[in-house]
């Protein structure tokens, strides 16, 4: 197949101003007119005089050109493209096609979910609605009249605003819909279904009232509020935090059951995979708001950072996505605990985006080249795109990071640009050289910080050194140093901060946080006037997507999670710690647990001043994912038997700690969504988890009796899983037996349904591939729909990797089988569910060689989708 390179990019030879659309909506037959109206672009070099136009799995039934019906000679037809010979300048082209949404199982273009109709056209999906210029760069306004049987389809929505509608001779309905801003392609979208509406209304700065609707499957109408107040909140703080007001008169959000991503940000019409829509207490967690809260924010601030300015070409992915992250996990940070925000926000980047940029599929923020461009939808185009971001705004501060951002706005506003063009406009607003900075955008790979330090007590000197390293990447086997904003913070032997006096500077700045700027490969730092050796506190606030090496001692991780004024780092030094004792237990064969790393547990537990959710998430052991990426090669088995053996360690050794946080956690009246109350609950039910692996009975009880209070979908699922992982037989039935009452309970909910799929795929026990596989078989699973694929498939093999990593290479041939069976289902989710067979390098020699033969047998078959073959192909190189 093909490669997309950005060095060959060039402008379009034609663009389109207006596009008037006119749909004939059926589950099998639907008819797509189009009437674009072309023009020669005065800024491309001149072709053949030939226009080219994407199309796929299209049937054309009409053509004709400035309102003559085309020859066969005229034109020439190609699987994914039609060729309209010499064009003028200046014309009309009229199409007429057919397409089939029900045999649409890809989820790209115009497809049946349930009983409605529905789209998603990014990246590349319109070409299977109608032929176009199916690239970001070309801007139409588009007109929409959805022709449908009133019956069947009795809501119909597409973009912008609503237009009028007439009941047709034959007794259907015709809806005219017409947006104002012109768009990309990928943001169009329509909706047809038998829908029910929940409807608010917010009032923008200027006073425009906008009617907000969420429309859901009927039932479905109870489990809105939360997405209603999110999008609200979202829309009030992108105009106080970024001058941004909404630009429809309407604004509509549709709830989809199939849907391949999280939501898709289409131009006044967000269309949501149901998961981050729909909730309530007793069907959905604490996490599931929280993602609800998030995603809802995300797609509405693309309206800005996406919709109104958009992105040249594929390459510039981040330019939305790392913005628009960005700025939601800035809206959450606002909305909840800026602190905690940050950890999970880091957390997710270490697990996901870090083992990414040290594989097969490396890749810089802004990628050089792709085969599909749905593989490039990546934590690094995402989550370190908005590290990207995050250190340009803090680097130029909140004020001139605004103005820098205003001028974005003004200077690019309905144009399709260029991550270079966002950075500009931070280099001109912020006043400062961003040349070097740059290279964040162009080179792949996570920079490595090594760190070393020295103290002169007699001049009171403290001197840092810091080395930089980027390891290689494919495609990229040198690389250049990088401006790497460094937080930095010294700590005395009472835990307060120094003040970070710098060689050269006169006077002492107020104690607390500096940012050193490292541009070189070796950068050294002189510290004056520390009366005591300081206990450095590097990279607070997690300064730069970096990965830190300092040789600290157990004693100081121990004080730094005691004392560092930055919570962020309190928390880093925790999982340092607790990685260290891990890792050591495993190096040594051991399940013996050194006294003191339970000591500062105790501690912890006892500090009864502690945010609940910060402490929650010091307490957190790291996962065994990320626990495998610290090592060279990969011990699944010990890395497994050592967790469980630290758990079960702190839940016996710490018992009546727990004890003491479960109760004060569980002394509360009604459920609500505060953060304090998110915050008890993540709190309780950690100690839980901890005093059930130790098979504690009074734990076993009390998770029991949480399971069968059934007083909320956070408290349930906790109590389900420490339950299911219980040590014991006996408390393992009594698990199987709530499972089973779980799912009588929920069986016609296909959102709490997953979370049964995942929760037995995500078993430790030694059974669990063989239930999963009977799994496959049970009446509520289907491989067309991706949230269950998800659920149960992804959940084995990238949530449970004992079970998944078996060294009889059982859970790689089972894999092989699921993404042989997708992919002609579903390439995009075939691709995805690959992500843990392309890491084979980093484990034995034994289970590298299982997996490699699965990827090779893949590659071989016939017919792979570009997707597949594009992962798998570059896993092997
Ligand atoms: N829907 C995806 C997102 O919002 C792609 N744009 O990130
Ligand atoms: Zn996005």
């Amino acid at each position: 197949p093909p490669v997309t390179r950005l060095s060959d990019y060039q402008p379009p030879e034609f663009l389109i101003d207006d596009v008037s659309l006119r749909l004939e909506l059926d589950a099998e037959q639907t008819a797509v007119d189009a009437e674009l109206s072309l023009r020669r672009n005065p800024a491309a070099t001149r072709g053949n005089g030939d226009l080219r136009l994407d199309g796929e799995h299209l049937a054309l039934e009409a053509i004709s050109l400035n309102g003559r019906a085309l020859t066969p000679a005229e034109y020439q037809l190609e699987d994914d493209h039609l060729l309209v010979h010499r064009v003028p300048d200046r014309c009309r082209l009229q199409t007429r096609v057919r397409i089939n949404p029900a045999e649409n199982t890809a989820l790209e273009g115009l497809y049946v979910s349930g009983g409605m109709l529905c789209t998603q056209c990014e990246a590349e999906g319109f070409r299977r609605i109608t032929y176009f210029l199916d690239r970001p760069d070309v801007m139409a306004r588009f007109r929409v009249s959805l022709v449908a049987d009133p019956a069947r389809y009795p809501v119909l929505l597409s973009n912008g605003n609503p237009a009028g509608e007439e009941t047709l001779a034959d007794g259907r309905r015709c809806v005219h819909w017409e947006d104002p801003f012109p768009k990309p392609s990928y943001l169009f979208a329509i909706v047809a279904g038998d829908l029910v509406a929940v409807e608010d209304r917010f009032t923008t700065a200027s006073g425009r009232a906008i009617p907000l609707c969420i429309y859901v499957e009927p039932g479905n109408e109870d489990k809105c509020d939360h997405a209603m107040r999110s999008l609200i909140k979202a829309m009030r703080w992108d105009e106080e935090r970024y001058g941004r007001e909404y630009d429809l008169d309407v604004f509509n959000i549709v709830a989809v059951s199939h849907f391949n991503m999280g939501a898709m940000e289409n131009k006044g019409l967000n269309v949501f995979n149901a998961k981050y829509i729909l909730a309530r207490p007793e069907t959905a967690t604490d996490a599931d708001f929280a993602g609800i809260e998030g995603v809802v924010a995300h797609e509405y601030f693309h309206n800005w950072t996406g919709n109104r300015i958009t992105c040249r070409d594929w390459f510039q992915l981040s330019l939305k996505e790392g913005l628009t992250v960005y700025r939601d996990q800035e809206f959450s940070a606002d909305m909840g605990s800026r602190g905690v925000k940050r950890i999970e926000d880091v957390r997710l980047l270490r697990a996901r985006q870090f083992p990414e940029d040290s594989g097969p599929m490396a890749h810089p923020v802004r990628p050089d080249s792709y085969i599909e461009i749905n593989n490039f939808y990546t934590a690094t185009v995402y989550e370190k795109g908005a590290e990207v971001v995050r250190m340009q705004a803090n680097l130029l501060g909140p004020e001139r990071f605004r103005k820098a951002t205003d001028l974005y706005f003004e200077r690019f506003d309905g144009q399709a640009v260029t991550t270079d063009d966002f950075v500009a406009c931070m280099e001109e607003g912020g006043g400062i050289d961003l040349t070097q900075f740059r290279r964040w955008y162009s080179q792949a790979g996570t920079p490595q910080l090594d760190c070393e330090d020295d103290y002169d007590a007699a001049t009171g000197t403290y001197r840092l050194e810091v080395r930089q390293h980027t390891p290689s990447t494919p495609g990229q086997p040198e690389k250049q140093p990088l401006h790497i904003p460094l937080a930095l913070g010294l700590v005395d032997a009472e835990g307060r901060d120094m003040p970070v006096q710098l060689a050269g500077e006169s006077q002492p700045p107020a104690p607390g946080t500096r940012i050193l700027a490292l541009r070189q490969p070796v950068e050294r730092f002189e510290i004056l006037g520390c009366a005591t050796r300081p206990v450095p506190s590097l990279l607070r606030g997690f300064s730069a997507p970096v990965q830190l090496c300092y040789p600290y001692t157990e004693e100081q991780l121990s004080f730094l999670m005691a004392h560092d004024s930055d919570g962020f780092n309190r928390w880093d030094a925790a999982q340092t710690l607790a990685q260290r004792v891990l890792l050591a237990m495993v190096d040594d064969a051991t399940t013996a647990v050194p006294a003191s790393f339970l000591d500062a547990f105790r501690e912890a537990l006892q500090d009864e001043t502690a945010d609940p959710a910060l402490l929650a998430e010091v307490l957190t052991l790291p996962s065994e994912g990320y626990l495998g990426e610290q090592m060279t090669v990969v011990d699944v088995d010990g890395i497994h038997r050592v967790r469980q053996a630290l758990a079960a360690a702190i839940g016996s050794g710490l018992a009546a700690e727990l004890q003491a946080v479960y109760a004060r956690t569980r002394s509360e009246e009604g459920f609500d969504l505060s953060h304090a109350a998110m915050g008890r609950r993540a709190l309780g039910n950690l100690c839980l988890a901890y005093l059930v692996r130790a098979g504690d009975a009074q734990g076993l009880e009390q998770a029991q009796r949480q399971f069968d209070g059934q007083a909320n979908m956070t408290d349930v699922i906790a109590a389900l899983r420490t339950l299911l992982e219980a040590p014991d037989a006996e408390t393992a039935a009594a698990g199987e037996q709530a499972l089973a009452g779980f799912y009588e309970r929920w069986a016609d909910e296909p959102l709490v349904l997953d979370k049964w799929f995942a929760l037995q795929a995500q078993s430790s026990r030694p059974d669990t591939l063989a239930r999963v596989e009977r799994l496959l078989e049970h009446p509520a699973f289907s491989l067309t729909n991706p949230n269950r694929v998800r659920a149960l498939i992804g959940a084995f093999a990238s949530g449970n990797p004992v079970r998944f990593h078996a060294a009889d290479g059982g859970g790689y041939r089972f894999l092989g089988d699921r993404i042989l069976e997708l992919d002609p289902l579903n390439p995009q989710i075939a691709s995805r569910l690959l992500y843990p067979m392309t890491r084979w390098r980093r484990y034995d020699a034994g289970r590298q060689q299982q997996m490699r033969a699965q990827l090779e047998r893949i590659l071989e078959v016939e017919g792979l989708s570009n997707d597949v073959y594009e992962v798998v192909s570059k896993s092997l190189e």
